[in-house]
């Protein structure tokens, strides 16, 4: 068992969704070693390329030998930096994706981060800036693990225990997967506008008061009516989430990347095989360098490459000393 396997142990005993227990079964299977393991080949075909040419110059390796590893970086580097895109799906799915409620005082974020998760967690007045630290909460939608921050209310407040509130708020706005800007009837447009990127949800809350489309809705974002004192429209908003979490979360493909220390080992690798491209070129004894330099970082994901594997890859590919 290697290191990533070792952790997926640890996974599994953690895991609370359905989404993170599977996806530690396939790390315990060996399929995130695998998709390391096809990532260490590449580097060490690589690797034996230019060593060869720089250790064993008077044998009879074919000249220019080092440039021929171009091709095999370039495809690596692709390999890598896609594994690195697609990582924050693995670890969104074990750490939960992050849901933030986002809008101007008195919207109803804390009625409804309450209804959603089935608790008066949060207090509620008809006061402006009720709500001043981010209050989480972690739920289980459609199988997959999530965390709802509900947060102040944005505004200018010369009141510092409020403006450290909306601070956070912008912070965690910021940072999340999702943004839920929730909305009064009659709440301007433009506070939460400056946070919401393509893809989040309008809310517009207290439906029972004001039906029907309010004026001025964002272009291009999708809409729903609910309120939390009818419960109108809050099946209709799990349901969204629900697809859009299967949207965002599910795939065939296996991820490379289910923690940060994955993604960090990976993003390492990617930059020392990019210099060693641009190396390749120049100066092939230094390509040699940067690339053990991406082997190391990827070997601390799972395992090991020793010296022995390089000699081994350039004695199995030239017909040196025989
Ligand atoms: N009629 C009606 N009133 C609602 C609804 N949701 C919330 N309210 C009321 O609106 C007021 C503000 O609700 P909150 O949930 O505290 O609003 P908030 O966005 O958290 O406000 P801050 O914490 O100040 O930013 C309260 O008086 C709620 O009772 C709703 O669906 N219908
Ligand atoms: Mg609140």
């Amino acid at each position: 068992m290697d290191l990533a396997q070792a952790e997926a142990v640890a996974d599994l005993i953690d895991a609370e969704t359905t989404a993170q227990a599977r996806q530690a079964l396939g790390q315990l299977d060996g399929r995130l070693s695998q998709t390391y393991a096809g990532f260490r080949r590449d580097l060490l075909k690589a690797l034996a390329l230019v060593e060869a040419e720089i250790d064993f110059p008077d044998e009879e390796v074919p000249d220019n030998l080092a440039r021929t590893a171009g091709p095999v970086l370039d495809r690596l580097a692709n390999d890598l930096r896609r594994a690195v895109d697609t990582g924050r799906r693995g670890e969104r799915v074990r750490q939960g994706y992050r849901i933030v409620l986002i809008g101007e005082t008195n919207a109803g974020k804390s009625s409804l981060f309450n209804a959603l998760t089935a608790r008066e967690a949060a207090i509620v007045t008809p006061i402006a800036g009720t709500t001043r630290d981010v209050l989480d909460a972690d739920l289980v939608i459609g199988g997959y693990a999530v965390t709802l921050s509900d947060t102040a209310g944005l505004r200018d407040s010369d009141d510092p225990v409020e403006a450290e509130g909306v601070r956070r708020a912008r912070a965690r706005a910021e940072a999340a997967d999702l943004r839920l800007w929730v909305r009064a009837p009659g709440d301007p447009a433009g506070v939460a506008a400056a946070y919401v990127r393509p893809g989040d949800l309008i809310v517009a809350t207290k439906a029972d008061l004001a039906e029907g489309r309010r004026e001025d809705e964002a272009a291009g974002l999708d809409w729903l009516a609910v309120s939390t004192t009818t419960g109108q429209g809050l099946e209709a908003l799990h349901d969204w989430l629900a697809r859009r979490l299967a949207e965002d979360l599910a795939g065939a493909d296996f991820p490379a990347v289910t923690r940060e220390r994955h993604r960090l080992r990976l993003t390492e690798a990617l930059a020392a095989v990019a210099t060693a491209r641009v190396a390749l070129d120049q100066a092939p004894e230094m390509a040699g360098e940067d690339l053990r330099r991406a082997a190391s970082a990827l070997s601390r994901v799972t395992g090991e490459i020793g010296v022995e594997d390089v000699l081994g890859e350039v004695f199995a590919t030239f017909c040196i000393g025989k």
